[in-house]
């Protein structure tokens, strides 16, 4: 018999015993009970639901080909404006040599970068297709849809051109970035030049009718209040009604430390961390995986996240700069065993994926 502190929380596990949708009061609830456990308990519901005892990672590699950038968001310590010292760009020489040099099969390939002015439409596409040549096997998940945008602006085409292009380049699915919060009062506060959140919606959209998956995730943590970010489930609950084309959700705690606004926004605790994945995961009914990213949520928390709803440990990574730059704990790569071990100690059955959810039996 399940049991809750909270009795409101009874009326919740009711509507998730009869596949009933969750609405925005009912998301309310879940941001303000005090009962984390009981909210766990729910979460981890809906995820048995889904996967029962599988948790996924991937054998994967990250690829920062730039930190130039022409946005310069408030919450972002990665970008650098052109022409300052710590700037660079990679060749798509050094990229490749930097993935020749990483150990085991890499399942899936993970290119952002910022908004670069001057790096021209087809280094893009060059890249891509010099990945693709190099590790026909791996998937690329390449480009958040604020670069979609981007390359659009760059090149004249329209977002479908670029998207195709893209595709016939080697593009898998788009990673889940610069989603950051869909509120317009929170944009013009730390993303001003940023595209909209209704554009990044759209630019999802085209590419999931285009056959191209893509992540989602959400920045907290920082000047948004729990409205805005159910408002931000919601929207994207609202799309993939529509296009089933999101893969993954992902939350991503505000690392301030090294950010503009360091100093005046405290980072997130282990409480609002995990009750964020669990109302995730009750919240985004339609979305098969929540993701718990280690690289930000620091390894000890993600793993018990796995009893709150995640069922995803994102993967190994190697060479991520967003986190090295953002003053994260955890920069480092984890080996296949590691994560794994992880995996198994919180109770659960490790499966390997690929970019797409794909099991990987291993032969
Ligand atoms: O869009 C930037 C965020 C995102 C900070 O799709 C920050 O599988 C916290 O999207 N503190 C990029 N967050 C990372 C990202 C991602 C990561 C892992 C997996 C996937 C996926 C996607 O990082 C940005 C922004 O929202 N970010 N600065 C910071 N100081």
């Amino acid at each position: 018999m399940i049991s809750f502190i909270d009795q409101d929380l009874y009326q919740i596990y009711e509507k998730i015993q009869t596949n009933t949708r969750l609405d925005f009061e009912d998301g309310l609830k879940l941001f303000k009970t005090p009962d984390l456990l009981g909210l766990g308990k729910l979460a981890h519901l809906a995820k048995e639901k889904l996967h029962g005892s599988k948790v996924y990672y991937v054998f994967n590699r990250h690829v920062n080909y730039s930190n130039v950038c022409i946005n310069l968001c408030k919450f972002c310590a990665f970008g650098r404006p052109p022409g300052h010292k710590e700037a660079y760009e990679l060749s798509i020489e050094e990229i490749l040599q930097k993935l020749e040099e990483s150990p085991g099969k890499i399942r899936e390939i993970h290119v952002v970068g910022g908004l670069h002015p001057s790096l021209p439409y087809d280094y893009y596409l060059e890249l891509l297709k010099a990945i693709k040549r190099k590790f026909p096997e791996a998937q690329i998940k390449a480009f958040t849809c604020v670069e979609i945008d981007h390359l659009a602006k760059i090149s004249g085409k329209s977002i479908r051109e670029v998207l195709l292009d893209l595709k016939e380049a080697g593009l898998s699915c788009l990673p889940g970035g610069g989603a950051e919060v869909f509120s317009e009062r929170i944009r013009k506060k730390l993303c001003p030049e940023k595209i909209t959140g209704r554009r990044w919606l759209e630019i999802a959209r085209q590419a999931h009718e285009l056959g191209i998956p893509s992540n989602a995730t959400m920045l907290y943590g920082h000047l948004e209040t729990q409205e805005e970010r159910l408002e931000h489930l919601l929207a994207l609950r609202e799309l993939q009604d529509q296009t089933g084309g999101f893969l993954c959700f992902i939350p991503l705690p505000f690392l301030p430390q090294k950010s503009y606004l360091r100093g005046e926004i405290a980072p997130t605790t282990g409480f609002e961390d995990l009750r964020m994945i669990a109302v995730s995961r009750l919240m985004l009914d339609n979305i098969p995986h929540i993701k718990a990213y280690w690289v930000f949520m620091g390894i000890k928390l993600a793993q018990v996240a796995l009893h709150f709803g995640a069922d995803d440990l994102h993967g190994t990574v190697l060479e991520e700069k967003i986190s090295e730059f953002s003053g994260a704990e955890e920069n480092r790569a984890l080996s296949r065993q590691e994560i794994e071990r992880l995996i198994r100690e919180a109770g659960f059955k490790p499966v390997e994926r690929d970019a797409l959810y794909q099991e990987i039996s291993i032969s």
